[in-house]
C-alpha cells in the first residue's frame, strides 16, 4: 500500500542521516536503514553491535533477562548479584503489575533484592556473600524459589552462581534456587538476556508439576509483562470466552503457573523477540504448538481470539468468541468514532525495544494515523522481515556467546496436539502455526525502517518528518518534547495503561488524542532557539574546571 500522505524521498532522508557520521559508520549504519517495500521486502541488518560513540536506545542482557522475563513474577525472589544501582535502577521502574490472589499472598515484586557488591567482594570473590544472601532470603520468606542474576563484574570475577545456588538448593530442599549467567556485557543489547532468561526457565521450571490443568481450551500466553495492566485485560477477555489461562510468561504469573505450562495445549505468543525461544523448546520438547497472537489493537485482539477458537476448532468457543467480539465492539466504535476525526491523517514514529514498535502501528492505524518510520532496539531480522529468513541469518561471534539448548522430545511427555494433517488444515484456514511475518509486511512502502535508531539520528528523522507523535522511551522523551513533538512511552506507558484488548484500545486513542491535539507543543521554544534566550541563537554550557 501506498502513504497517502507525503513523504520526504526516503533515500534523500537516508543521506541526510548518515552523512556526518565517519565513512565506515555511515557505511555501517546505512544497512540498517531500510526503505520499506512491504512485496519485497528489503534486508535488513540487525542485532549487531553498536557502533561505540552513538547514543543508542538499547539496554543490556542482564536487563533482558533479570528486568523483562523474570521481573514480572509475583512469586521468586529474583537477587541481584552485584552492585547496588544494577538493582535499584531496575526497580519497579517498568511498570510490570501483579494480582496476589490476596494482600497476604507472596508479592516479592515490590522488593530490590541485591547482594550489594563491595570492592572487597569485586577483588576477592563474592560468592560466599551470594550464599548469605540466598540464605537470609530464605529465612526471611520461605519463598519455592530463588533466582540469581549476575551483573558484569560477576562474570569478569569468575564467581559460579551456578554453582552456589545448586549447593543452596540442595541445602533448602523445598526451594528451587537457579541461577543466570546473564552479565550486562553478553550479547549486543538486552535480547541475549531474554534468550538467557528463556533457557533458564525452561529448564529449572517447566515441567516440574504435571498435575493436569483444567480446561477445554488450555493455552499459555507468552511474551506478555503486564506493563500497565496489559495481561489483567488479556486475561479478562479469556475469561469471558472461556479460554483458559494456564501460565502468562511472565506477567501476573506465579511459579506454579510456569512450572505447569507444560499441560496446556497452546502457546500464544505476543512478544516474538523476548520469548519465541520458549514457544520453540515447548513444542520440540512436549508438542505444544505456538502462535503469533497480538492483543494490541482492538482489531488485532478480536483477529487473535478468532485464531485461538478456530486453532481449537470447537463450534462453541467460536460462537462464544463472536459473541464476546460484538458485545465489547461498540464500546470500542464510540470512542474512536469520536476521536478519530481528530486523529485522522497524523503522523507516528515508534522506536522501541523489539515487538512493540510493530504492534503499536495496529491502535494507530484505528486512529488513521500512518507510521512514517519504526525500528526496534534490540530485534532481529526475522522480527522485521518475518521467520523465514531464519535459516539465512548468519551466526556470529556475539549470538555464539549465548547457549543454544539442545532439546529433544520428551520420551513421556511429548504429546503432539495436532496432527501434521490438522496442522496443514489450519495452515490452509490462514492460520499460521509456529509463524510470524515481521513487521515490514504491514509498513507502508516507502517507510523508514531503522534498526537500533541514534539518539542522533531520530533527532534528524524529527527535524525532517515532523510527526505529530514520536513513541520511545524515558531516555528519549524530554528531549523530543523539547522539540516540540509529543512523546508517548510505550516502554512503561507513561502512567497509563492498560493498552491491550478492548479496553486498552480506547485507553489507547484517548491517550493519544490528548497529546497530538494539545496546543502547547506548538508554543514550545527550545532554551536554545533564540528567542526569549537574552545570550543568542548559541546553546552555551556552564562548567567548572576545577
Ligand atoms: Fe517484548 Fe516487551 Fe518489547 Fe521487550 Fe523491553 Fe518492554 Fe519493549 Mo521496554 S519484552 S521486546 S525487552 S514487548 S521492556 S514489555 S517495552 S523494550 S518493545
Amino acid at each position: 500500500m501506498e502513504a497517502n500522505i507525503h513523504f520526504p524521498d526516503p533515500s534523500k532522508v537516508r543521506e541526510e542521516l548518515t552523512q556526518r557520521y565517519p565513512a565506515k559508520v555511515a557505511k555501517k549504519r546505512t544497512k540498517s536503514i531500510i526503505i520499506n517495500d512491504p512485496e519485497t521486502i528489503p534486508e535488513v541488518q540487525a542485532n549487531v553491535r553498536t557502533v561505540p560513540g552513538i547514543i543508542t536506545q538499547r539496554g543490556c542482557s542482564y536487563a533482558g533477562c533479570k528486568g523483562v522475563v523474570l521481573g514480572p513474577t509475583r512469586d521468586i525472589v529474583n537477587i541481584v548479584h552485584g552492585p547496588i544501582g544494577c538493582s535499584f535502577y531496575a526497580w519497579l521502574t517498568r511498570r510490570n503489575q501483579t494480582r496476589p490472589e490476596t494482600p497476604e499472598h507472596e508479592n516479592y515484586i515490590t522488593y530490590c533484592f541485591s547482594t550489594d557488591m563491595q570492592e572487597e567482594n569485586v577483588v576477592f570473590g563474592g560468592e560466599k556473600k551470594l550464599k548469605q544472601a540466598i540464605q537470609e532470603a530464605y529465612d526471611l520468606f520461605h519463598p519455592k524459589s530463588i533466582a540469581i542474576f549476575s551483573t558484569c563484574p560477576v562474570g569478569l570475577i569468575g564467581d559460579d552462581v551456578h554453582a552456589a545456588s545448586k549447593e543452596m538448593r540442595e541445602k533448602f530442599g523445598d526451594c528451587n534456587v537457579f541461577g543466570f549467567s546473564c552479565e550486562g556485557y553478553r550479547g549486543v543489547s538486552q535480547s541475549a538476556g531474554h534468550h538467557i532468561a528463556n533457557n533458564g526457565v525452561f529448564k529449572h521450571m517447566v515441567g516440574r508439576n504435571n498435575t493436569p490443568s483444567e480446561g477445554k481450551f488450555k493455552l499459555n500466553l507468552l511474551g506478555e509483562y503486564n506493563i500497565g495492566g496489559d495481561a489483567f485485560e488479556i486475561e479478562r477477555i479469556f475469561e469471558k470466552a472461556g479460554i483458559t489461562l494456564v501460565a502468562s510468561f511472565s506477567g501476573n504469573s506465579t511459579v506454579g503457573q510456569l512450572e505447569n505450562a507444560h499441560t496446556a495445549d497452546l502457546n500464544v505468543i505476543m512478544c516474538h523477540r523476548s520469548i519465541n525461544y520458549m514457544g520453540e523448546m515447548m513444542e520440540t520438547k512436549y508438542g505444544i504448538p505456538w502462535m503469533k497472537v497480538n492483543f494490541v489493537g482492538a482489531e488485532s485482539t478480536a483477529k487473535s481470539l478468532r485464531k485461538i477458537a478456530e486453532y481449537f476448532g470447537d463450534e462453541a468457543l467460536k460462537a462464544r468468541v463472536e459473541e464476546v467480539i460484538a458485545e465489547e465492539m461498540p464500546k470500542v466504535k464510540a470512542v474512536i468514532d469520536d476521536i478519530r476525526p481528530r486523529t485522522e491523517g497524523k503522523t507516528a514514529m515508534l522506536f522501541v525495544g523489539g515487538s512493540r514498535a510493530h504492534h503499536y502501528q495496529d491502535l494507530f492505524t484505528e486512529l488513521g494515523m500512518t507510521t512514517v518510520a519504526a525500528g526496534y532496539e534490540f530485534a532481529h531480522r526475522d522480527d522485521y522481515e518475518g521467520r523465514h529468513v531464519l535459516p539465512g541469518i548468519k551466526v556470529d561471534a556475539d549470538s555464539k556467546n549465548i547457549e543454544e539448548l539442545k532439546i529433544v522430545a520428551d520420551p513421556e511427555r511429548y504429546q503432539p496436539r495436532k496432527t501434521e494433517a490438522e496442522l496443514e488444515a489450519l495452515k490452509e484456514k490462514g492460520l499460521e502455526i509456529n509463524g510470524y511475518e515481521g513487521m515490514m509486511k504491514q509498513m507502508m512502502k516507502k517507510s523508514l525502517v531503522v534498526d537500533d535508531v541514534s539518539h542522533y539520528e531520530s533527532e534528524k528523522l524529527i527535524e525532517i518528518y515532523k510527526p505529530d507523535i514520536f513513541c520511545a522511551g524515558i531516555k528519549e522523551k524530554y528531549v523530543v518534547q523539547k522539540m516540540g513533538v509529543p512523546l508517548k512511552q510505550l516502554h512503561s506507558y507513561d502512567y497509563g495503561g492498560p493498552y491491550t484488548g478492548f479496553v486498552g484500545a480506547t485507553n489507547f486513542y484517548r491517550d493519544i488524542d490528548r497529546m497530538v491535539n494539545n496546543p502547547v507543543w506548538k508554543l514550545i521554544k527550545a532554551p536554545w532557539e533564540t528567542a526569549g534566550n537574552p545570550k543568542g541563537a548559541e546553546l552555551e554550557a556552564t562548567y567548572v574546571t576545577q
